[in-house]
Formats: C-alpha cells, sequence, structure tokens
C-alpha cells in the first residue's frame, strides 16, 4: 500500500531529488488535496492536440485509447512545467532514459502525491483517479509524441484578413476616448472586453484565441494585437465606429507574446508574435498580419551550451533606439535583438542572459530592458542601444514583474522594481548610470510586501503610490488585497487594502490581480479573478485617496485578468 501524504511522507519524499516540477512557491503547503493557484499558472492547459502515438522499447504497453488519452493529460496538466518534448523546462526532464529508470512503482507515487519541491498531488488531490496516475506513469516511459511543425503553409492557410486596409476608415469613426480604452484580458471566455476608462462602460466583447493572454497597442494607437494561448492573434482596428478584429492569423501551436514596432519610421508597420511550439517567431505586416519572416529559436544554452529543443519566446518588446524586436527566449536564456529593417537580411544580435527569461519591461528611459529570467532569481539589464548586457543582477526568489515599476527612490534615484513570486521582497535596482553610477544595476532596496505569490507591481510617473498584488499567495485574505507603498517613504510599510472584499462578490478564489492606471495616472484598476462559472468584476480605486471608485460588475465580465490601458501600453508608461 502507498504511503499517506503526511508529514513524515513529505520528508521521504523531500529527500529523493526528483523534483518533476519546480516553479511553485510553498510546495510545502500544497499537499494538502486542494490543487495550488502557483500550478494552475505554470501549468494552463496546452492548445496542442496534434501528436503522432510513439511505441518505445523497454516501456510498458498502451494502447492508442490510452495513449491518446495520456498525451491529452499531458498536454493539459504537464507540458506547463516539463515542456511539449519533456525535456525540462521549469519541470525537471522526464525523457524514457530518465522515467524508465525509475520505473511505474515509483513514477506512480510521485504522481500520486507531489513533492515539496513543487510537483502538485494529482493523485491525492482528486485531478487525476488511480487509473489515470498510472496510465501516466506508463506514458512517460515512451518518447514524447512530437507535435507538429507550424510554418508558412500553415500560417497562411490560417490566416484572414475580415477587413482590407483600403475598406478601413482612414479616421476615427467613433467617440471614444481611445487614448483611456482598456481591453480587457477575459481568459476562460475566449475574449476581450474594451472598457471606456471614463465611463467604466464595457464598449465591446470580443471573440479572441482560447485562453485569450495579452493585448499590445500599436505606436499610432490604433490598432490592439490580441494573442490566445493557442497562437491565434486578432487585430482590431479601434477606428472603426464599432471596434473589432479585421484580421487574424493562428502562429502555433501555443503562445504567450506579442508586440508591434515603435521605432521612428516603423510606426504600425510589423506585429511580432513570439510560440512557445513550435518554438519560434513570426515577423508579419502591422495592418494585416500577412506573416513575412519566420525564425526558429533552437539552439544552444547560454550557461552549458548544450542544444535545447525547444526554447520557448517569453516576452517581446519593440526598441526605441532600433528598429528591433527584443525577443526573450526562455530555456536558452538568450535575448535576440531582431532587426527588422530588412527582412531577407536578417539581423539577429544574440545576447547571453540567464536561462529561464520570461517578463520585464522598460526603465524610465526606454533604453534599459529589465528582463526577469525567473528561476535563475535574477534581472537581466538589456542596453537596447548598445545592444549589450549591462548586467545580471541578483535579486529575490522567482522575479515576476509584469513589466515593472519605475518611480524615483528619494536616496538612490530613478529605479525600477520587481515583485516576486517566491518570496516576499520587491526588489529596487537603480537605473540612472549617468548621475547616480554607484547605484546602478545594484539593488539599493530590498522591502517586504505582504507575502510570496506576487504576479505584478505597478505605479504610474504621475504617482506617489507602489501597488503589489500577491495573486496566487495561497493565504486567502492575502491573494484577495493589495498592498500599497508610499513611494517617498518605503521606510513606513504598507497599507492593505481589501480589493476583494470591496467587490462583494460572493463565493469564489476572488484573486486581486494586475493593477494597471488609466491614462491620467489618477486611477488604478484591478481585477478581482474568480472561477469561471462565478462572479467576477473590476474594482477601480482613488490613486491619491486609495478609496474605492468603482466596482465594475458585469455578467460578460468572465474571469477578468489582464488590463491594458491603450495609452499606457502604446507609449510603455508604468
Ligand atoms: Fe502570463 C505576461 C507567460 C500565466 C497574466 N505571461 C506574460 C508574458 C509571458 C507570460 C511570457 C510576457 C509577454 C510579453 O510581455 O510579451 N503566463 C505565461 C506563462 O507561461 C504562464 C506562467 C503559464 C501559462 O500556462 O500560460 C502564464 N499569465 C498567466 C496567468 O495565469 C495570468 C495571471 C492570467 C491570465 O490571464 O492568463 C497571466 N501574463 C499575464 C498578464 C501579462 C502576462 C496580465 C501582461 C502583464 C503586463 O502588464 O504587460
Amino acid at each position: 500500500m502507498l504511503p499517506r501524504p503526511n508529514s513524515s511522507f513529505h520528508l521521504i519524499i523531500a529527500s529523493i531529488v526528483f523534483s518533476l516540477c519546480s516553479f511553485t512557491v510553498y510546495a510545502e503547503n500544497k499537499h494538502s488535496g486542494e490543487k495550488s493557484a502557483e500550478t494552475a499558472y505554470e501549468g494552463a492547459p496546452s492548445a496542442i492536440t496534434s501528436a503522432q502515438q510513439v511505441i518505445t522499447p523497454g516501456a510498458p504497453s498502451l494502447t492508442t485509447e490510452e495513449f491518446e488519452h495520456a498525451k491529452t493529460i499531458f498536454f493539459q496538466r504537464c507540458a506547463g512545467c516539463h515542456g511539449v518534448l519533456r525535456k525540462g523546462a521549469t519541470g525537471k526532464a522526464l525523457t524514457p532514459d530518465i522515467t524508465q529508470a525509475k520505473g511505474t512503482e515509483y513514477l506512480k507515487v510521485f504522481i500520486n502525491y507531489g513533492s515539496p519541491a513543487g510537483m502538485p498531488n494529482w493523485g491525492t488531490s482528486g485531478d487525476l483517479t488511480e487509473a489515470e496516475v498510472d496510465l501516466m506513469a506508463r506514458y512517460i516511459q515512451h518518447e514524447p509524441p512530437l507535435p507538429p511543425e507550424w510554418g508558412l503553409e500553415e500560417m497562411t492557410a490560417s490566416w484572414k484578413v475580415n477587413i482590407p486596409p483600403k475598406d478601413r476608415p482612414s479616421k476615427k469613426m467613433n467617440k471614444l476616448n481611445l487614448e483611456n480604452l482598456f481591453s480587457v484580458t477575459l481568459r476562460d471566455a475566449g475574449q476581450i472586453a474594451l472598457v471606456d476608462g471614463d465611463s467604466k462602460k464595457i464598449v465591446k466583447v470580443i471573440k479572441t484565441g482560447y485562453a485569450v493572454h495579452i493585448s499590445r497597442t500599436s505606436l499610432s494607437g490604433r490598432y490592439l494585437y490580441v494573442i490566445g494561448r493557442d497562437a491565434r492573434i486578432n487585430l482590431v482596428d479601434l477606428w472603426m465606429e464599432e471596434p473589432d478584429s479585421v484580421a487574424e492569423i493562428k502562429v502555433g501551436l501555443e503562445a504567450r507574446s506579442v508586440e508591434t514596432s515603435k521605432y521612428k519610421g516603423y510606426e504600425d508597420k510589423y506585429a511580432i508574435a513570439g510560440t512557445y511550439w513550435p518554438p519560434q517567431f513570426v515577423i508579419m505586416e502591422g495592418d494585416t498580419l500577412e506573416p513575412l519572416k519566420i525564425e526558429s529559436t533552437r539552439g544552444m544554452t547560454v550557461d552549458t551550451q548544450e542544444y535545447h529543443p525547444e526554447p520557448r519566446v517569453a516576452a517581446i518588446v519593440a526598441s526605441h533606439e532600433h528598429p528591433e524586436f527584443i525577443v526573450n527566449v526562455k530555456e536558452t536564456g538568450k535575448v535576440l535583438m531582431v532587426n527588422y529593417e530588412d527582412l531577407d537580411n536578417l539581423k539577429v544580435t544574440s545576447i547571453n542572459a540567464a536561462r529561464f527569461l520570461h517578463d520585464g519591461g522598460w526603465d524610465s528611459t526606454n533604453r534599459y530592458f529589465m528582463s526577469a529570467a525567473n528561476k535563475s532569481n535574477q534581472i537581466a539589464v538589456i542596453d537596447s542601444k548598445e545592444d549589450k548586457l549591462t548586467a545580471l543582477v541578483d535579486v529575490g526568489k522567482i522575479p515576476h514583474p509584469g513589466r515593472g515599476a519605475n518611480f524615483i527612490d528619494k536616496k538612490f534615484g530613478p529605479v525600477w522594481a520587481t515583485s516576486h513570486l517566491g518570496d516576499a521582497s520587491i526588489a529596487l535596482i537603480g537605473t540612472d548610470p549617468v548621475k547616480h553610477a554607484k547605484h546602478a544595476w545594484k539593488v539599493v532596496r530590498s522591502i517586504d510586501g505582504q507575502g510570496g505569490g506576487s504576479l505584478f507591481i505597478k505605479t504610474h510617473p504621475k504617482s506617489t503610490n507602489l501597488w503589489v498584488d500577491t495573486a496566487l499567495n495561497p493565504a486567502e485574505n492575502i491573494s484577495q488585497s493589495i498592498a500599497v507603498f508610499d513611494i517617498r517613504n518605503l521606510e513606513k510599510g504598507f497599507e492593505v487594502i481589501p480589493i476583494g472584499e470591496m467587490a462583494k462578490l460572493g463565493e469564489g478564489p476572488k484573486r486581486v490581480v494586475q493593477p494597471e492606471y488609466n491614462k491620467a495616472g489618477d486611477e488604478v484598476w484591478f481585477s478581482v479573478w474568480n472561477g469561471k462559472e462565478q462572479t467576477s468584476a473590476i474594482v477601480v480605486i482613488d490613486d491619491k485617496t486609495r478609496k474605492l471608485k468603482k466596482v465594475i460588475k458585469d455578467k460578460r465580465l468572465v474571469t477578468p485578468t489582464g488590463k491594458f490601458n491603450v495609452y499606457n501600453t502604446q507609449h510603455d508608461v508604468y
């Protein structure tokens, strides 16, 4: 009989170094039967469905039906941590040489009970049945099935221009204050809501890709690019009488990032999207999404210099210094400076940073890209003018800044800040190598927020507040509230604002996630992220008084998460 999941069992497991999944926080609290938010965060279902069955010598037998069932479970639950090819991503590698040596019974224990290093307890939590645990233990001893590649032919076949540029308006046809419009991710509905920042009313709901992720605005402010986890991009024309999707394309099987060219002379000209599968990025026409140039990111890691077959594309930002996109390649730890002046003779400068690059944003001058190498516990500072690594700064455990927060520290001058998934700290990094050279690219202050599980941190050039969410903290009172610091007096500590409670929603996890400012910088918006069948809301706080201004409730607001103010996204204000 297998041991029960009590604390002595955890100690035994802790001593076995085989953490199948490691991008999780508070692992010791996570084996009580409930599926953790961290697991849900890292392990969102993959959009991949098609991959051929493989039979591997030495592995236990599987019928075709069993293989198909196991494959679906793997892509939905496991690929986020272990990688589609199971070569290891933020979780450990699960290739047959490793798994066959462990054997079915051993693997079953891990899948059933999880491990303190972060592997979820898929069996005892009830997420997988006993038969499914057994099935997965057998499945991962086979070679991973390979999902299809996705080249120009597949992209072009999926590409649709609903309204060609010549049939679109030549000027703005609506009365919306576009600069203060918010594109709100309705994650589980596969939609975005365009919310008018002035009236706080939903202007339009637009169907997008599966588990839609982020929106980015073109430099003119006219176009909105929205990407779903299924790698579908929708191009929304905000000038139309009723803004709508004018073009769409599927750029791969799984994706997270999209951006648009911002260098002088290239405003709205190109769009770029990065994919998790296949590991590549594609440059498209900005106003039609026609795919122009596809580049693979497969290659060598920065440290051990070994080949990685599946280096996923994480954050992408558009340079203001050169006609370049800056592309974070997660598993190899490289930042690619992709020059889009001549797509036939593409120049890519590859900068060695650190493994596990994820999200990040600009310093206040828009010259230095502050990129979080999350599981390396570092921030890579990329100089977009010189196209060089300026510094690798050690910070707390698993930095997760979103785009981060820029402000002036009264003692250390301009700083950029990140919070962390893995601890309560907030790291302030000096960003002025000219007037505050001795503080530049160092953690000048580390202050403590409410706890770990933070995803996003935000301020605004006109504000004196620094807002830090803790959406994935295991304690409800922490995940449902927000900490706010006065940046003029950080020593004073933070005030807690019970955003979740203010929304008066009833049942549900009510995670308070992603502060986003309005254009004027005098309001800050928070999502209160509830389950798909529950009521969610957006809470608007008056930035000066820190008092409630408005709760936006609407039955169409299904699982709101990211919110992207058009002006702030257009001009990289944060
Ligand atoms: Fe995100 C940004 C990847 C889960 C909300 N997320 C990003 C970026 C990446 C990324 C690479 C940077 C994009 C850029 O700037 O070009 N996110 C991933 C994942 O791989 C991960 C961990 C797991 C998954 O399977 O998708 C993941 N992300 C989530 C969520 O669960 C969140 C909280 C809710 C949701 O809507 O899915 C979430 N991610 C966001 C948001 C941003 C983001 C709101 C943009 C922040 C910003 O201010 O720009």
